[in-house]
């Protein structure tokens, strides 16, 4: 391919990072200017702009919506570090901390006062969330005074809410049907809502769910074993062989020992996050709402039907408001993210 030069954003979104772009710019041959772009297949993504970290090897690509009552379309691409592979298959709740701003940026959606609604439909899953950004005298500030773990500083809040994220991936939130599976001799929830996930006991699998990352990413038999339990639970989720997917991901879960809900570690799948992701965070904390399984069994959670949920991560926590219908099921989640622009101008693939 030869050098081109296209128009894009780097933005920090929630605890991840990566190039935002408008759909209309990008090349015919989109995924080979993406892995171009981020230096991929390389572990050290020296020739190129990603982080050699899947957190900071991420695309959005974003056009104005067609559909009615939404501003924005948003397509989550995930660019593997060493292989070359460009993924549509799993969303993103923290690059999608970006999209608002980004799409103001652009001039897809009007400010309207001093905090903009923008109602953004998620290519990925089919399923829609509404970001508020803060538009002080009707301009994009990323300045302010929301903190989040696993970012310094503070920013311009950006509270993201989703709905209807039950089955985003895998047509139902509890896609065998049971609260528990037995995978390996390991009881296992399989769920998505709004990212495909296996939570389990970290203890279960070897772990004690408080590690850090680093210890987490030298644990080999740890991570054997749950890359195993993993394989043998795509296709039951119906998502196929998953060897080479982004997802499902791999959620280990403790007791909470910070006053939280409960305590988590993931892998998203292969590599240990460094916190939790948006949607990931969201999927456990329903686990732990669902009798008999292993989340409700480590998990601390509140009465009423308006839940807030603490997920400790191994770099602080994230809230989750959860609010449940009569059957006790989740309606609507909430949360908190912050974004902030940090280039603007042309990336060469
Ligand atoms: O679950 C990483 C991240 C994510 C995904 C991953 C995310 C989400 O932290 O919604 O945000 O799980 O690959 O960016």
């Amino acid at each position: 391919m030869s050098e081109r030069g296209v128009p894009c954003m780097w933005m920090r979104g929630g605890t991840s990072k990566g190039g935002y772009f408008l759909k209309d710019d990008l090349p015919a041959e989109r995924d080979a200017f993406l892995l171009r772009v981020m230096g991929s297949p390389d572990p050290r993504q020296i020739d190129g702009m990603g982080g050699a970290d899947p957190l900071t090897s991420k695309v959005a690509v974003v056009s104005k919506s067609a559909r009615p009552g939404v501003d924005v379309d948003y397509l989550f691409l995930q660019v593997f570090v060493d292989q070359a592979i460009v993924s549509d298959q799993q969303n993103c709740g923290n690059i999608l901390a970006g999209i608002g701003p980004f799409a103001l940026e652009r001039g897809l959606v009007l400010a309207g006062g001093d905090e903009t609604k923008v109602t953004i439909f998620m290519e990925n899953t089919g399923q829609v969330a509404v970001a508020t950004v803060a538009t002080p005298g009707g301009q994009v500030t990323y300045s302010g005074e929301a903190r989040i773990d696993g970012v310094p500083g503070a920013a311009a809040p950006v509270p993201l809410e989703f709905r209807d994220t039950a089955g985003s991936s895998c047509g139902a939130l509890l896609p065998t049907g049971n609260a528990v599976d037995v995978i390996d001799g390991v009881a296992c929830t399989l769920i998505d809502n709004g990212m495909p996930c296996i939570v389990l006991k970290a203890v279960d699998v070897g772990a004690t769910g408080y590690e850090d990352r680093d210890t987490l990413d030298a644990a080999d038999a740890v991570k054997a074993k749950i890359e195993a339990i993993r394989l043998k639970a795509g296709p039951l989720m119906n998502l196929g062989d998953v060897a080479d997917k982004s997802v499902p991901k791999m959620m280990l879960v403790a007791p909470p020992r910070h006053g939280g809900a409960v305590t988590v570690r993931s892998f998203i799948p292969k590599r240990a996050h460094a916190s939790v992701g948006v949607l990931g965070a969201v999927s456990v904390a329903t686990a732990c709402l669902i009798p008999g399984s292993p989340a409700a069994e480590v998990a601390s959670v509140p009465d009423g039907t308006r839940k807030t949920l603490s997920v400790e991560h191994p770099t602080g926590e994230m809230t989750c408001v959860l609010e449940t219908g009569a059957d006790g099921a989740v309606t609507s989640a909430a949360l908190l993210r912050t974004a902030r622009k940090l280039m603007d101008g042309v990336v060469f693939g």
